[in-house]
């Protein structure tokens, strides 16, 4: 951990890393709160000191998850809006670039959810993957516009946030089909939408998600159910327009072995055997029908467009003096 981070940033990046906080609009959101918990609480009485802690801890958020680009995006507005020449001023600007930071998030979900739902028909059976806010803002608007939807959820191992999912569809009152994910294929037959949210999207229209969105946007092509990504504009990845890569996560193989299971498959001879645990995947856009942002829904491949648009003057990093 980086030094002049207050304990409550420490704990939000403990709980972005353990994935108590999960998701990419919501680890945005838990990042901007962050940034203004440390401003509120710097004991600073420069501006200077003030600033270089605000770094220590964007630094900190920063260091936890490095997929979902909605963390650095969320830490860049905030930093953005630091601004003032004493530290009061520094502190009231920082708040307040957070607090609108989360606004605009809330809303840009609301707007993306009824771009989506006009894609839904009374009537649709939506598989969703994964838990992603963004999609199940799509159906609730679906919903509020007096839509009839049903839901086959995949479980999504390792850590099957489709029980997430299932528990909000079923408070909603939408019928929910919960399968296995190696039940995908032969549920396709049955689905109007595939519906899945992002963590980070490319410049050529990639879709970074949950591992198994790949597969299962292969599959629904084959089976000619289209796929459609919701994700606001703050999941576009804006190192990807100068040709950099989305690193994807791995994550510890105690999620997919215990150690007991470990142990049955090896016996005592305790080599050998590599668990991978890949938390991500890249859905290449020829597999993609449509990205539904707050600005509207997008062929993948023009999305290049408005990533230029919101994204075109950024360089360098924030945190970094
Ligand atoms: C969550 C995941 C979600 C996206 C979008 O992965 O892949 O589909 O983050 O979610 P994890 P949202 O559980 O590993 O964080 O639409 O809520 O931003």
């Amino acid at each position: 951990r980086q030094p002049d981070v207050d304990p409550a940033v420490a704990a939000t990046a403990d709980d972005i890393e353990a994935m108590r906080i999960r998701g990419a609009a919501t680890i945005a959101d838990a990042a901007a709160e962050a940034l203004s918990t440390q401003a509120k609480r710097s004991d600073a009485t420069a501006p200077d000191v003030f600033e270089r802690q605000l770094r220590a801890a964007a630094k900190t958020l920063y260091e936890t998850r490095p997929t979902a680009v909605s963390l650095p995006n969320a830490l860049r507005y905030v930093l953005r809006g630091m601004d003032g020449e004493s530290v009061s001023a520094l502190r009231d600007a920082t708040i307040a670039r957070a607090e609108e930071f989360q606004r605009e998030l809330a809303r840009a979900q609301t707007t993306l959810g009824t771009v989506g739902a006009n894609r839904l028909r009374d009537g649709d059976v939506v598989m969703t993957h994964c838990h992603s806010t963004d999609a199940l803002a799509c159906l609730e608007a679906a919903l509020e516009d007096g839509k009839e939807v049903e839901a086959i959820v995949k479980e999504t191992r390792p850590r099957k946030q489709g029980h997430i999912t299932a528990q909000q569809l079923r408070e909603w009152g939408v019928p929910v089909t919960l399968i296995v994910d190696n039940a995908a294929r032969r549920y396709l037959d049955e689905a109007d939408h595939v519906l899945v949210g992002a963590d980070s999207i490319a410049a050529d229209g990639s879709v970074i998600n949950k591992i198994g969105t790949s597969g299962l946007a292969v599959n629904a092509r084959e089976r000619g159910v289209p796929v459609m990504v919701a994700a606001q504009t703050i999941k576009l990845h804006p190192d990807t327009m100068t040709g950099h890569t989305v690193e994807i996560e791995m994550r510890a193989e105690s999620e997919v072995v215990s150690d007991e299971e470990r142990r049955t498959i090896t016996g005592d001879a305790d080599d050998g055997l590599v668990v991978a645990n890949p938390a991500f995947d890249v859905t290449p856009p020829r597999y993609v029908d449509a990205i539904v942002t707050e600005r509207g829904q997008f062929p993948p491949e023009s999305i290049v467009t408005l990533m230029r648009e919101l994204f075109g003057e950024m360089t360098g990093e924030p945190w970094e003096p």
